[in-house]
């Protein structure tokens, strides 16, 4: 039987019934020229396909599992609270303790709102915004992603920019009339617009450390700038986290980086696997979110307490002591490896990362913002996905996402992983050299 008969079954029948055969369209593995596996179960830092192949992982589940799958203590969180009931649509203590553990976490966060995803978290806190100042007007950033809510999808980074959509039918244009994107890292274009508009501008909202146009880090004066102009403005100043909360400290990048951001948006890792979001920040803004004030936002699932038990548990572990140090360890370890194999092989690639995540650019440019990381040899990254994934290590299928490293991540594992991206750059640099923009 064919090495992937099973997966190419499944996906068979899913693209039949789903489209793209795929719940969310990055899976599909299109700009990586492949199909994606089924995935059977995973634990730690592993996937195991439906055909028994086994991969290391490094998308977990998109930054969610920074224990790793099926770490224990958040499993037995979870089975318990099952059997306390699946979900309530009623208070239950369970999400004061999760926003308690979240408000200790986030040094910016008075208060917080579960929702069920990132996406919600971003649009609720960009309504809350628009509710607060009374103003229209939204500054984002090329390349960065913060969900697929219609005033967001302009010049996003994620799956937009890997499929090459610039914003999405189906977002009739007075939607985003108000929605201002300017290149990442560009002080004066920001200052710009906010000179010109400034008065009528409800938010600036930004990813701290980019994620999304693959990992592009903040210049020091960015964050300091955004927070400036939005004071001197009277703008909401809001930190899409869902990616960095969590991630890149307990307080996320507004603890790495000093910066305290008036709203902070929440996903992935704050619901340790199950489907988690969530706004918060400054009391006098969150008090105008019904049913205190009158800014309306709402959900069934909010707060579920399978959902709650899986976050409280995955914080917990997380407030750890050494676990932070651990995963910077492994980070740079992953991040040597990388270079040291793309050096042997004469494969010029730019490794931008921050603690445990990271992204290995084809190019020898710098990458500060979307317009350089659009520079990247796709199709080298497509080859080099394709060659690691058949050493059995599992990357992002985009040159446009971050790799995430898991507590669960071993020197073993780091160290099979460098085997293989010498031999993967090997392959691309055979392939690639004659068509390589580098
Ligand atoms: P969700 O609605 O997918 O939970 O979160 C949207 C979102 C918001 N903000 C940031 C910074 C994000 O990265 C995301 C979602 N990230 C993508 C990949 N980077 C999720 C993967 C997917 O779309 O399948």
């Amino acid at each position: 039987m064919a090495q992937d008969a099973i997966s190419e079954a499944l996906y068979e029948r899913a693209q039949a019934l789903i489209p793209g055969g795929v719940n969310s369209p990055v899976r599909s593995c299109r700009s990586v020229g492949a199909s994606p596996f089924f995935v059977k179960r995973a634990a730690g830092c592993r996937l195991e396909d439906e055909d028994g192949h086994i991969y290391i992982d490094y998308v977990g589940s998109w930054g969610p599992m920074i224990l790793g799958h099926a770490h224990p203590e958040v499993v037995e969180a979870v089975r318990f609270a099952a059997t306390q009931g699946m979900s309530y649509g009623i208070p239950c203590r369970l999400e004061v303790a999760l926003a308690e553990k979240v408000v200790s976490m986030v040094p910016s966060m008075d208060m917080v709102r579960m929702v069920n995803s990132g996406t919600e978290a971003t649009m609720s806190a960009i309504r809350l915004a628009r509710g607060y100042t009374g103003r229209p007007k939204i500054v984002k950033f090329d390349g960065c992603y913060h969900g697929h809510s219609d005033c967001l999808l302009v010049k996003g980074g994620s799956g937009l920019a890997t499929l090459g959509i610039p914003g999405s039918p189906g977002v009739p244009p007075e939607v985003v009339a108000h929605t201002v994107s300017v290149p990442y890292n560009d002080v004066e274009a920001v200052e710009a617009v906010m000179k010109a508009h400034g008065d009528a501008v409800a938010a600036v909202i930004v990813e701290p450390v980019a994620g999304n146009m693959g990992t592009v880090l903040p210049k020091p004066d960015f964050l300091p700038a955004l927070r400036r102009l939005c004071d001197t403005y009277g703008s909401v100043l809001i930190f899409d986290e869902v990616i960095t909360g969590f991630r890149l400290a307990p307080g996320g990048a507004q603890e790495r980086f000093g910066v305290r951001p008036d709203l902070t948006c929440l996903g992935k890792i704050i619901g340790g696997g199950l489907p988690v979001g969530a706004y918060g920040g400054r009391r006098d803004i969150m008090e105008k979110v019904a049913p205190v004030g009158d800014v309306y936002q709402a959900g069934t699932l909010s707060g579920n307490p399978l959902a709650m038990a899986a976050g409280l548990a995955t914080l917990k572990v997380l407030s750890t002591p050494g676990i932070y140090a651990s995963l910077e360890e492994k980070g740079a370890a992953l991040e040597a490896g990388l270079r040291e194999a793309s050096r042997i092989a004469g494969v010029p690639v730019t490794v931008n990362r921050i603690g445990s995540m990271g992204t290995a650019f084809f190019t020898d440019s710098e990458v500060k913002d979307f317009a350089a990381a659009l520079q990247a040899d796709t199709a080298a990254y497509a080859q080099f996905f394709r060659h690691m994934r058949s050493c059995g290590v599992y990357l992002a299928p985009s040159q446009f996402e971050s790799f995430f490293v898991s507590t669960a991540h071993t020197q073993e594992d780091l160290d099979r992983t460098a085997e293989a991206a010498l031999e993967s750059f090997r392959v691309v640099k055979e392939k690639c050299a004659k068509k390589m923009k580098v």
